[in-house]
């Protein structure tokens, strides 16, 4: 059993080549800016480790978190908080293509809001996702505000993406199927 509640950050790196060598594997939370990774991140550690805010654009660096002193939790600046084409998009693009890189990449989750239609950024991530061969779990945040047609529409969406792994978070959740869920990708 993992024990999430042993969690400590560790570092903010630009690059996953900056972060302390030590083989731990990695599970990598994105989406779109203010979708709630880092929410998501505390309610996976019971702790209010990772900043979360009201305004986009909080998460600039790969953040690190290290979990039960034998993995790390990967906290990623979200996409779409500046206008495409722009510099720091680029950047974005650059930073993760460079991030799939990492051979001690074990899993992705990436987070949509459950509220909304998935945006082009969102579509074009998960293409991008799809074409890369490291697992990828797809997490609906903020589920406790959706209405019933959005969580109808989430579900047409993953039928049509023939994705696995989903799930449905939102505050007031508890965390043990979300732990489930991560415990599970990092031993596959
Ligand atoms: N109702 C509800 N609000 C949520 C949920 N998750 C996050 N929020 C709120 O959404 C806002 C953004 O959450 P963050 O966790 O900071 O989002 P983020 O994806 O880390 O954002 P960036 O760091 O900017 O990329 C905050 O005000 C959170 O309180 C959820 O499941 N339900
Ligand atoms: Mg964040």
């Amino acid at each position: 059993m993992i024990n999430f509640r042993d969690a400590k950050y560790v570092i903010s790196v630009p690059s996953y080549k900056m972060r302390p060598i030590n083989g731990f594997k990695e599970l990598a939370v994105f989406g779109k800016s203010n979708v709630g990774k880092s929410t998501l991140i505390n309610l996976l550690t019971g702790q209010k480790l990772a900043f979360s805010s009201k305004q986009a654009g909080k998460t600039k660096l790969l953040n690190y978190f290290l979990i039960d002193k034998s993995f790390y939790l990967v906290d990623t600046p979200g996409y779409g908080f500046t206008t495409y084409g722009s510099k720091e998009d680029l950047s974005f693009g650059d930073m993760m293509e460079t991030y799939f890189e990492n051979p001690q990449l074990a899993a992705c989750f990436l987070l949509i809001d459950s509220r909304h239609e998935p945006g082009k950024d969102d579509l074009e991530f998960l293409s991008f996702l799809e074409s890369q061969s490291v697992p990828f779990y797809l997490i609906f945040t903020k589920s406790d505000q959706a209405k019933q047609s959005d969580i109808a529409r989430c579900k047409k969406f993953v039928l049509e993406r023939k994705a696995k792994n989903v799930l449905f978070s939102g505050k007031g959740l508890k965390a043990e199927e979300l732990r489930a869920l991560f415990a599970r990708a990092l031993k596959e």
